[in-house]
């Protein structure tokens, strides 16, 4: 058993292995969210050749051409879109999607509102270092107000979006909420997330020491709020969570819509068309 599971493991190309130079700065937490997805899919059981990632733009999307899966990077804002087409059009693959907030937040969030709606059977990590970091440090949707940020040099002042009132909104399935430097936690919620059927929305409070210097590992220590064991992660227990003071962090939500399981695949509805004499 460990040495199939190991085999599976070491087909995951780790970032150290490829020949592509690496662009994250160092101690970025991306290192750790990257790790602990190859952990679970191997724990889960999931082929690479079964597996399609897709990326926005950002200092996340970076990793596309440094895995050994199949790969995709799109337009910023816009890899949900490119997410749900892939899984439309191969229903059968294992498909992820990474962004950043800026690209959540910004640029994509109509989108967002409406891959929760649609509920397709995606993995979702949403890397929030409250920064746009690959254009080097301007405030995002969620940078706290008061925050020194490049294009705000005097602090930021608006206020910031609750990502998890806005889901709240749009009838999730699962909602959960982990943290960069806790590989265990991380690994265990990307677990759980590939035993649900629909869109499964991980946001990951992901350290960027290079341009957000405020929400370090010890000021997370003070601001978040673990569910407990005894947590059901149930529709009204989410709702709860939205009104606690601190962050929460754990699966705050899995509760699989009914609908999920009789839903036609869309591709089979699509008649097919021989286009063969107009490519001649
Ligand atoms: C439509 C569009 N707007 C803006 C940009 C410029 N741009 C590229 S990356 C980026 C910031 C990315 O921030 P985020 O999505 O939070 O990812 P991070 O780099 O922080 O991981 C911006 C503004 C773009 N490429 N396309
Ligand atoms: S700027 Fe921040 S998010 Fe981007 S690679 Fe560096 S540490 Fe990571
Ligand atoms: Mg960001």
């Amino acid at each position: 058993m460990f040495d199939s599971l190991k085999k599976n493991a070491d087909i995951y190309v780790s970032l150290e292995e490829t020949d592509q130079p690496m662009t994250w700065c160092d101690d970025c937490g991306n290192y750790g969210i990257q790790k602990a997805l190859f952990q679970a899919l191997t724990l889960e059981w999931r082929q690479p050749s079964e597996t399609i990632v897709a990326y926005d733009v950002g200092c996340s999307g970076n990793e596309s051409d440094k895995v050994g899966l199949t790969t995709i990077h799109g337009l910023h804002g816009r890899v949900l879109p490119l997410a749900t087409g892939i899984k439309i059009a191969h229903p059968e693959m294992t498909v992820i999607a990474h962004a950043g907030d800026g690209a959540t937040l910004s640029e994509g969030i109509n989108h967002l509102i409406h891959t929760v709606r649609h509920d397709r059977n995606i993995l979702f990590i949403h890397h929030v270092n409250a920064t746009f970091g690959l254009t080097t440090g301007q405030a995002s949707s969620v940078t706290l107000p008061g925050t020194k940020m490049n294009a705000a040099p005097k602090g930021v002042d608006t206020p910031p979006v609750d990502s998890l009132r806005i889901l709240s909104g749009c009838n999730p399935s699962f909602v959960a909420r982990t943290l960069s430097y806790d590989m265990d936690h991380m690994t265990a919620v990307f677990q759980e997330w590939l035993r649900h059927p629909g869109f499964a929305y991980i946001e990951v409070l992901q350290l960027c020491p290079t341009y957000n210097r405020v929400q370090n590992r010890e000021w997370y220590e003070r601001n978040i709020v673990h569910v407990g064991q005894g947590y059901m992660p149930n529709h009204e227990s989410f709702l709860g969570c939205l009104k606690l003071a601190k962050m929460p962090v754990g699966v705050l939500l899995n509760e699989p819509r009914q609908e999920i399981q009789t839903r036609k695949n869309l591709i089979q509805e699509v008649r097919k068309y021989d286009i063969t004499h107009l490519l001649e």
